[in-house]
C-alpha cells in the first residue's frame, strides 16, 4: 500500500479539503407567464404521487399521476409451441436466409395476443386533471391583466409557485407532493382579505366518476384489464381548508368564496398490491389536514433534501439566472450565449426527477417517469428493455441515490417467475428471460413484432443495472439477494447459445441488434440474427460477474467453471468490419439506416466495461468511428447515449457538444424515430415526444464527464470539455467502490480532492493524468 506521503497532490489538502460549496447556482425553472402547453407545467412528485401544475390565471389545469395507475393484468402470453420452430428458424439464420427467418419468427414465435399494442399488456395513464377556475371579483375578461407574473420549481426544495398581481392583490400559489404525509399539498394566498374565490372539479379523459362526499371533492374509477378479472381501481380525494370565506360542495365540485387563504389537500391511490387503498388514501388526506402547513412544509423539504443535497455542482462561468427558463434555452442555443448556470441545473434536475418519480417499495421511473396527461401513453410509457429503463438509472448511483436503484431491482425480481416459462416455452432453456418491453404486470415474452421484439438482451441488460448497484455500494447482503437473479439470466444464456458453424463461437439465436436492421446479399433486409454483439457482450459481462459473484459468496462452484469455459467460446467483446467500425451483428452487413438511433454494438463501452480507451485502443477507435458515423442527432435518449459514449472515449468537448443537441428548445409533441430530441420549456426531454430518458441519460453523461471508475481506478475529470476548464467543484459524487468523493479544479487541473469510505481502504487514483495510490479518508 502506498501511503499518503507519496501523493502528487500535497498531503494537506487531502487532509484538510476545505469543502463544501452548498450548491451555488440557483436552481430553478421559471416562467412569467402560465403554461402554454402540458410541456410547460411544472413536474411535482414524491416518488408515488405526482402533480404538473399549469400556473394558469382564470382556469388552471394540474395533471395528476400516481405511480402504479396502470390498465392491464397478469396475462400469459407465451406461444408454448414456440420452441417446436427454434431448430428452423437457427437453421434459416445459419444457411444467411434470414429474412425467411423473420417471417417464421412473425408467425410462430411472437408474443400470443396483441402484446403491448392492447391490454392485458396495458398502460401507464393519467390519473386525470384537478381543475380550478378561479373568480376575481369585480374584473372583466378585458381587464385581466395580471402585473408581475411569476411561475417557478425550485428544485432544492421541490416547491413550485405561481405569483402575481390583479387589480392591486397580490395572489400567491405554492404546490408540492408532500414527502410528509404523502398528499400533494396546494396552498393559495390573496394579500387582502376575502379576495380568493375558485372552484375545485376532478375530470380524466374515461373511467371516472365524480362525487363529493360532505366537503370532499372524489373522483374514481376502475382501468381497463382486458381480462375478465377487474382492472385496477384507483381514488382521488380532494379538501380544501379555508381561512375567512366558505367552502361548498356542489354535485361535483367545491366552491370556495371570499377566502384569504386556502389550502388544498388531494389524496390519492390505486389498489395496486393495496387492497385498503379507499381507507389508506382517507387516513392520508386527514392527518395531513392536521398538520399546520409550515410544519408540513419542514418535513416535506427536510425529507426531500436528505436526498438531494448529497451533491453539489458548481462551475464557474456566465450564468444566465436572470433569464426565464424558455429565454435561458433560446440563449444558450441561438445565440450561443455562455451559461455554464445551464447543465448545472439540467444535471441536478436529473437528480430532482429521480428522487420524484420512484421511492423504495414502489416502481421505478417509466418511460415518462411519474409525469403522464394522456391514457394512451407513448409506448404505453411501459418499462423498455432494450436501453430506455436502463438509462433512467444509469445516474441512480454516480449522483449518490443509490437506493433509487432499487425499485428496479424489485421490478426484476419479478420477472424472473415468468421469465422461467418464457425460456422455456420459446427456447426450451434453464433460467429467465425478458425481451424488449415489460409492464407492471411481469411481461417477459417477445414483443409482437419481429423486427424488434426478440432482442434477447433485455433480461441480461438489466441484470447490468443490479451489479452497478453492488459495485458502487459494496453490499454483500444486496449481492445474495440478487445473486439467483443473476445466476438465472447467466443459465438461460449457458443453455440457449448455439454454435455458429461459420465462427465456431457459441451466441444467441434467434436475436436482433435492438429494433435495428440490415441488408442481406440478396437486397432485403431483416432484423432476426444470431449473435448481435450486444449479446456477446452482456453474455460476456454477465458470465463475469456471476463467476465473481459466486466466487465471493462461496456458490455453484460447477456453474462457475461452466461458465469459465464457455468464456473462452463466445465471441469477443467487438470486432472491427471493413470500414474500420465496430460491428454490430456477427456478420459484417451493411447497415439498413446507417444513422439508426440505437447504437447497442457500444454497450461494452458502456454501461459496461469491456472497451476502454486504455485496454483495448482498437475496440475504442472503431466505437469512435461508429459514433462518427451515426452522426449527433437522435431523439434525445440517443443523443444521451452518445454523449456519454464520447465521456468514456474521454472526449470532453465532444460530449458537450451532444449536451448542447439535447438543450436545443422544442414545443414538438409528434412521435419521432429520427432526428429531433430536445427539451421542452419545463426541460423534460423529448423523443419527441416527452420521454423521461434523456433527462436521465444527460445526468449520467455530465457524470461520467466529472468522474469515471470502471477500469479499477477512480479518474477525476476524465472528459472536461474547455467550456468547464475555468472552475468548478463537486461535493458528494460517487465511485465504485462505495467511495465519495469532493473535487475542485481550475484551468482544467483538478486543485484539491478528498475521497472518502466508510472504512479507510486504499485505493487508485488518477489525477491530472497520473495514477497513483492513496488511502481513503474515512466518511
Ligand atoms: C425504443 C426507441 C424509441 C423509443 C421507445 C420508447 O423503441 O427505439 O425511440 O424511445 O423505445
Amino acid at each position: 500500500m502506498i501511503l499518503l506521503s507519496r501523493l502528487i497532490i500535497p498531503v494537506a489538502f487531502m487532509l484538510f479539503y476545505v469543502s463544501t460549496l452548498a450548491q451555488q447556482t440557483p436552481l430553478k425553472i421559471r416562467f412569467d407567464e402560465p403554461a402554454a402547453q402540458w410541456e410547460a407545467h411544472l413536474p411535482l412528485g414524491n416518488g408515488r404521487l405526482g402533480m404538473m401544475p399549469s400556473g394558469g390565471v382564470t382556469s388552471e389545469k394540474i395533471t395528476l399521476n400516481d405511480i402504479t395507475l396502470w390498465s392491464g393484468a397478469p396475462q400469459d402470453a407465451n406461444n408454448y409451441k414456440a420452441n417446436e420452430k427454434l431448430e428452423e428458424i437457427r437453421q434459416l439464420i445459419i444457411q444467411g436466409r434470414n429474412d425467411e427467418a423473420q417471417d417464421l419468427v412473425n408467425k410462430e414465435f411472437v408474443c400470443v395476443g396483441p402484446g403491448s399494442g392492447d391490454e392485458p399488456f396495458g398502460k401507464f395513464q393519467t390519473m386525470g386533471d384537478l381543475d380550478i377556475s378561479y373568480n376575481y371579483k369585480g374584473i372583466n375578461a378585458e381587464s385581466l391583466k395580471p402585473v408581475g407574473y411569476n411561475r417557478e420549481l425550485l428544485l432544492n426544495e421541490a416547491v413550485a409557485s405561481t405569483s402575481f398581481e390583479l387589480n392591486g392583490v397580490n395572489y400567491s400559489r405554492e404546490y408540492f407532493t408532500s414527502f410528509g404525509d404523502d398528499v400533494g399539498i396546494i396552498r393559495l394566498t390573496a394579500d387582502q382579505p376575502g379576495m380568493l374565490d375558485f372552484e375545485v372539479s376532478m375530470s380524466r379523459p374515461e373511467r371516472f366518476q365524480t362525487t363529493t362526499d360532505g366537503k370532499i371533492l372524489k373522483m374514481s374509477g376502475e382501468l381497463e384489464s382486458g381480462t375478465r378479472e377487474m382492472g385496477m381501481q384507483y381514488m382521488a380525494m380532494v379538501k380544501v381548508k379555508v381561512m375567512d370565506g366558505t367552502v361548498e360542495a356542489s354535485e361535483n365540485s367545491l366552491k370556495v368564496k371570499n377566502a384569504t387563504e386556502a389550502i388544498l389537500f388531494l389524496s390519492a391511490g390505486t389498489d395496486y398490491k393495496n387492497p385498503d387503498f379507499i381507507t389508506k388514501t382517507e387516513e392520508l388526506l386527514e392527518s395531513a389536514e392536521n398538520r399546520s402547513y409550515k410544519a408540513q412544509k419542514k418535513q416535506h423539504v427536510k425529507n426531500f433534501q436528505k436526498y438531494f443535497n448529497r451533491l453539489s455542482l458548481n462551475l464557474k462561468g456566465p450564468e444566465a439566472n436572470s433569464l426565464t427558463t424558455d429565454e435561458r434555452l433560446r440563449s444558450f442555443m441561438e445565440v450561443n450565449t455562455s451559461d455554464n448556470g445551464l447543465p448545472v441545473l439540467f444535471f441536478q434536475y436529473g437528480r430532482y426527477l429521480t428522487i420524484s418519480s420512484t421511492r423504495v417499495g414502489l416502481l421505478p421511473p417509466n418511460l415518462q417517469g411519474l409525469w403522464a396527461n394522456q391514457v394512451q401513453t407513448p409506448w404505453n410509457a411501459d418499462y423498455h428493455l432494450d436501453v430506455n429503463v436502463q438509462m433512467n438509472h444509469w445516474p441512480v448511483e454516480v449522483t449518490n441515490l443509490s437506493e433509487f436503484n432499487l425499485p428496479l431491482t424489485e421490478l426484476v425480481r419479478g420477472l424472473v417467475e415468468p421469465g422461467e416459462r418464457t425460456a422455456k416455452a420459446y427456447y426450451n432453456a434453464e433460467g429467465w428471460v425478458a425481451h424488449v418491453v415489460t409492464n407492471i404486470w411481469g411481461f417477459t415474452e417477445p414483443g409482437e413484432s419481429a423486427s424488434w421484439g426478440l432482442s434477447n438482451a433485455g433480461s441480461g441488460w438489466v441484470c447490468n443495472n443490479l451489479w452497478q448497484h453492488y459495485e458502487f455500494t459494496q453490499d454483500k447482503e444486496y449481492l445474495k439477494s440478487i445473486y439467483p437473479i443473476l445466476k438465472g439470466s447467466a443459465e438461460f444464456y449457458n443453455s440457449v447459445m448455439m454454435r455458429d458453424p461459420q465462427t465456431g463461437w457459441l451466441v444467441t439465436a434467434p436475436s436482433v441488434s435492438p429494433e435495428n436492421s440490415f441488408v442481406l446479399p440478396n437486397g432485403n433486409h431483416a432484423s432476426i440474427c444470431m449473435g448481435p454483439t450486444i449479446d456477446n457482450q452482456i453474455v460476456r459481462e454477465l458470465f463475469n460477474n456471476v463467476i465473481f459473484a459466486s466466487g465471493e459468496l462461496g456458490l455453484d462452484e460447477e456453474f462457475r467453471n461452466t461458465l469459465i469455459l464457455k468464456l473462452d467460446q463466445i465471441p469477443p467483446a467487438g470486432r472491427i468490419g471493413k470500414d474500420g467500425t465496430l460491428m454490430e451483428w456477427l456478420r459484417d452487413y451493411p447497415d439498413a439506416d446507417a444513422k439508426h438511433r440505437h447504437i447497442s454494438h457500444l454497450y461494452g463501452l458502456y454501461p459496461a466495461n469491456l472497451i476502454t480507451p486504455d485496454a483495448t485502443p482498437k475496440l475504442a477507435e472503431a466505437s469512435r468511428k461508429v459514433l462518427e458515423v451515426k452522426g449527433d442527432d437522435g431523439p434525445s435518449w440517443a443523443i444521451a447515449y452518445k454523449m456519454i459514449y464520447w465521456a468514456r472515449l474521454l472526449d470532453g468537448d465532444r460530449a458537450y457538444k451532444l449536451l448542447t443537441g439535447i438543450l436545443r428548445p422544442t414545443l414538438d409533441t409528434n412521435i419521432n424515430y429520427g432526428a429531433g430530441g430536445g427539451v421542452y420549456p419545463n426541460l423534460l426531454s423529448a423523443g419527441p415526444p416527452f420521454q423521461i430518458d434523456g433527462n436521465f441519460g444527460a445526468t449520467a453523461g455530465i457524470a461520467e464527464m466529472l468522474i469515471q471508475s470502471h477500469s479499477g481506478y477512480i479518474e477525476l475529470l476524465p472528459a472536461l470539455p474547455d467550456i468547464w476548464k475555468t472552475g468548478g467543484e463537486i461535493n458528494g459524487i460517487k465511485a465504485r467502490g462505495n467511495f465519495t468523493v469532493n473535487m475542485k479544479w481550475e484551468n482544467g487541473r483538478v486543485t484539491d480532492y478528498k475521497i472518502m469510505s466508510p472504512d479507510q481502504k486504499p485505493v487508485q487514483v488518477k489525477v491530472n493524468g497520473k495514477l497513483i495510490n492513496i488511502v481513503s479518508s474515512k466518511l
